[in-house]
Parts: structure tokens; C-alpha cells; sequence
């Protein structure tokens, strides 16, 4: 039997964060709130709270994140250590435009970019950037009501114009939206579409109509397809992607009512946005599943050929679990990234109840290969739980070195499967915010930050037990320490 093939030389290892979760020096440099900075702490069982105003006796996570803002340079520096040749980051789009429609960009802000680009360039680290992830500046809310307004689009331009002038020569690999299928959900929603003008409260209690939903993943998609286009045109070199947040679905039992609920799931959850993204069109199921949910899209005359010129050259996402499907009314629940789903009893979960399934990783790239032979990048994967700092300073953390190596030996086969995978950014390489919770308790990081919910914590940074597993799968480019 021929030798297993492994990953292909030049493949890319590295770590992936948001500018909302981790920067923090939310108002400084003449940086504007985004609405992450509005959202409080919650807890597993207990949702965040959105506030239209900053309390002064509330606590606000995304405000400090873990102060990457000053201590970048150092964080890059552990990256390169564990041996890292790609960093998945994001610009903060209120960083260069405060408030989102002001006539000119926030030097300061741009500044800051440029150092970070220029210190993982040092360190031979590529990056790529996302342009929006889960985040836009507040005043566009309050004005627009986010994405619902077609305003959007151009803001949207502007910014990524901006921004793709000033750092071409640094930076090749962009994408535009963060998981923007869970746009199609209230909770994607929240940090997705962000149609959250004037509400105050749970953010599990903020909803959205499908009308609404779907209108603002319109606006989204022209917008992204107009800023591939104009970057395909002024910057051959560069390389524009999608990134959604592929979650898995199986059904429960081969009853053919299952299998069509579960192709149905699938579309709406995972295939709708990438269909459109991908090959420049809305898929054909697209019509029924409108009429059927009272969706009439609102379309300017260009848009569809704007999304027809504007695909994207390869496909990002993020993969951390799988869920079931069925129609025999006996699925016990259980939850998951903004989603919750069916339960597997052949799966475990991780302390936040987010099912661990590698296997599932090799079946979704292989399937996403199947559908639209573009490289694929896994841009998000890794482990939330809860960390112990022993008295001397370590954190032995087997359970997160066991299922990073589980994933890479599931990329290892879809690669060996014919997949052209080219590169996978662990999801947190460095304890941050959690979007979802807003807690710092759930820790994904290969490197701990003493920083805690209560807001306490000096900010050091330790390597965990993980940090030197993936240093040793980097070095070898997966052929090791994956047993
Ligand atoms: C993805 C987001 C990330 C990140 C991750 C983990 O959906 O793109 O921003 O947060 O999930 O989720 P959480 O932070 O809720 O654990």
C-alpha cells in the first residue's frame, strides 16, 4: 500500500482571533465603540446583555479583551515560537472608521495595523485578515440598524478600500465576512447583521424576522462581491475568501423523511451563503425556501451581476462540531457555536456541551471539496474548557492536545482523500473573550492569560502543556506528534 500522503510542503499552521475578543484599548487612539463593547458578560446558562448605553456598573469583557493592543509584539513572538507561518486576525473596522460613515479614516488606527503586519512579517508569519468579524461600528447600528440597510454596502467599500491601499504589500489573504451564514439566525444576528438598534436586554431575547434576516445577507453579499471584484482588479495578488461556520449535520435514522430534513437543514445552515459566494448565484433551492418563509428580497438592478463578478478564490471555515437531524420528535437536545442541534450518542462534548467530532471534520472537507473544487482552509477548530494554573505555573491541558490531534489526523485523511486543503488556523491560539459568553473561563488558548470574569488578572501569558504538542506538529508539518 502506498505511503499515507500527508500535508502538501508550504502548508499553512497557525492561529486565528478577532480584534473584538482580544485587543481591547476599546476607546483609545481615537477608536470607536463597536457593538461588541455594548454586549456584557454572560455565563453557559446565562445569555449577554446588550445595553445601548456603556454602564459605568456593568462590565463590558471586549473593552480590555486580553490588551493584545499593547502587548502585540510579544503574542506575535509566542505564535513564531510554536512555529506558526499563518495568523488569522481581523482589523477593527471602528478602529479606522470610528463611527462608519466619517469622511476620512483614523490614522491611529490604520498605524496600529501596520505594526502588527510588520512584526509577523519579521517573524516570516503570513496573514490573513478578516475584513468584518462580528463586529461594525456602534453609530451604524443606531443609525441603519446595521446590515437591514442597503447604506451598508457602500460604507462597507469605503472601508475595505481603505484599508486594502494601505496594507497591500503586507498582507495577500482577506476575507469579508466572519461566519456569515449565521446571519440567517437571531443569534448570528447579534454580531452578524448586528439589526440591533434600540434594544436593551438578554441577548437571547433579541429577534429578527426571516425577511429581515435574509434581506441583510443580500446586502452582505453584494457588498462582499463588489470588494472581491475591486480587489481582483487592482491587486492581482491578491486572494479573496468566504469564512462560514460549517456545522455538520447528521440524520438520526435512515428513514427518507430524515435524510430530507437533514439535506434541508443543510442547505439553509451551511450551503446557502457559500452557493452564492462560491459560484456567483443563488442556488436554485433558494426560490422555495423564500416563498415559503414570506422572504421577498429587495434587489437593485446590478446586484446580481455583482455577486456574478465577485466570487470568491477560496473557501474558509470554521468547524468545531456536528450536530443530528431527524423527524421522530425523539432527539434530545444539545448546544453548540450559536446553534443548538440534535444530540450524537456516539459523540462526547466539551464542557460547553459542544459535540467533538474529528470524523466530521474529514466528511465536511470532503464534501465542501466534492461541491466546489476551490482550496479550502480550516480558518477556525479548537476546544473551550475550563484551565488550571498548577502552583507552578503550568497548565496541563491533555484533553486540548488530544483533540487538536484527532483534527489534524482528520485533515491528514481528507488531505490523503484528495481534499487541496492548504492550511489550518486553531481557533484562539491565545485564551481571549468568548464571543458567544463573553467569559475569559473558557479558555481555547495553547497560551494561558491570567485575566478573569470579574475583570481581575495581571495579564501574563504562560505556554500550556498544548503549546509544545502543536510546536511539534508544526515542525514536522503533521508527520509527528499525532499519536
Ligand atoms: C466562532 C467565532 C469566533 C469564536 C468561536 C468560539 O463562531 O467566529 O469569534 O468566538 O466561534 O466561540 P465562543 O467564543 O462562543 O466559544
Amino acid at each position: 500500500m502506498a505511503d499515507q500522503q500527508g500535508f502538501p510542503q508550504g502548508f499553512y499552521w497557525g492561529g486565528a482571533t478577532a480584534a473584538n475578543q482580544l485587543e481591547g484599548a476599546w476607546d483609545e487612539d481615537g477608536r470607536g465603540p463597536s457593538v461588541d463593547d455594548h454586549f456584557t458578560g454572560g455565563t453557559k446558562d446565562t445569555p449577554r446583555t446588550i445595553t445601548v448605553d456603556i454602564r459605568p456598573d456593568l462590565l463590558y469583557p471586549n473593552h480590555d479583551g486580553i490588551d493584545f493592543y499593547h502587548r502585540y509584539e510579544r503574542d506575535i513572538e509566542l505564535f513564531a515560537e510554536m512555529g506558526f507561518n499563518m495568523y488569522r486576525m481581523s482589523i477593527s473596522w471602528s478602529r479606522i472608521f470610528p463611527n462608519g460613515d466619517d469622511e476620512q479614516p483614523n490614522e491611529a488606527g490604520l498605524a496600529f495595523y501596520d505594526r502588527v503586519f510588520d512584526c509577523c512579517r519579521a517573524h516570516g508569519i503570513e496573514p490573513m485578515v478578516t475584513l468584518s468579524h462580528y463586529e461594525m461600528p456602534y453609530h451604524l447600528v443606531e443609525k441603519y440598524n446595521g446590515w437591514e440597510s442597503r447604506e451598508l454596502i457602500g460604507l462597507f467599500e469605503r472601508y475595505c478600500r481603505t484599508v486594502f491601499e494601505r496594507y497591500a504589500g503586507k498582507v495577500r489573504y482577506w476575507l469579508t465576512f466572519n461566519e456569515i451564514n449565521l446571519g440567517a439566525s437571531d443569534a448570528g444576528n447579534l454580531f452578524e447583521t448586528s439589526m440591533i438598534r434600540g434594544f436593551e436586554g438578554p441577548a437571547s431575547e433579541s429577534h429578527t424576522t426571516p425577511q429581515q434576516r435574509y434581506q441583510a445577507l443580500h446586502h452582505q453579499f453584494v457588498a462582499s462581491a463588489r470588494v472581491v471584484r475591486y480587489a481582483h482588479e487592482h491587486y492581482p495578488e491578491f486572494r479573496l475568501g468566504n469564512m462560514d461556520c460549517f456545522v455538520l449535520t447528521y440524520p438520526e435514522t435512515c428513514d427518507p423523511a430524515d435524510q430530507l430534513a437533514n439535506q434541508a437543514e443543510m442547505r439553509q445552515r451551511n450551503w446557502y451563503c457559500s452557493d452564492v459566494q462560491v459560484r456567483g448565484a443563488y442556488p436554485a433551492y433558494a426560490r422555495r425556501y423564500w416563498r415559503e418563509h414570506g422572504i421577498e428580497l429587495h434587489m437593485e438592478p446590478g446586484d446580481l451581476d455583482d455577486i456574478a463578478a465577485g466570487t470568491i478564490d477560496f473557501y474558509t471555515f470554521s468547524y468545531y462540531m456536528s450536530n443530528v437531524v431527524g423527524t421522530h420528535g425523539s432527539l434530545a437536545k444539545t448546544d453548540g457555536n450559536m446553534v443548538t442541534g440534535g444530540k450524537n450518542p456516539y459523540l462526547k462534548s466539551t464542557d460547553w456541551g459542544w459535540q467533538i467530532d474529528p470524523d466530521g471534520l474529514r466528511f465536511s472537507l470532503n464534501q465542501i471539496y466534492d461541491r466546489y473544487q476551490i482550496p479550502l482552509f480550516v480558518v477556525e477548530n479548537g476546544m473551550g474548557a475550563l484551565d488550571e494554573v498548577t502552583p507552578d505555573g503550568h497548565v496541563h491541558d491533555s484533553y486540548r492536545t488530544d483533540y487538536l490531534k484527532a483534527h489534524v489526523r482528520a485533515m491528514r485523511e481528507a488531505v490523503d482523500d484528495g481534499v487541496d486543503l492548504r492550511g489550518y488556523t486553531w481557533w484562539g491560539p491565545i485564551d481571549l473573550v468568548s464571543a458567544g459568553t463573553g467569559e475569559m473561563r473558557k479558555r481555547y488558548g495553547f497560551i494561558y492569560v491570567d485575566k478573569h470574569d470579574d475583570g481581575s488578572g495581571t495579564y501574563e501569558r504562560l505556554r500550556k502543556d498544548s503549546f509544545f504538542a502543536y510546536q511539534k506538529i508544526i515542525r514536522s508539518n503533521g508527520a509527528e506528534g499525532l499519536d
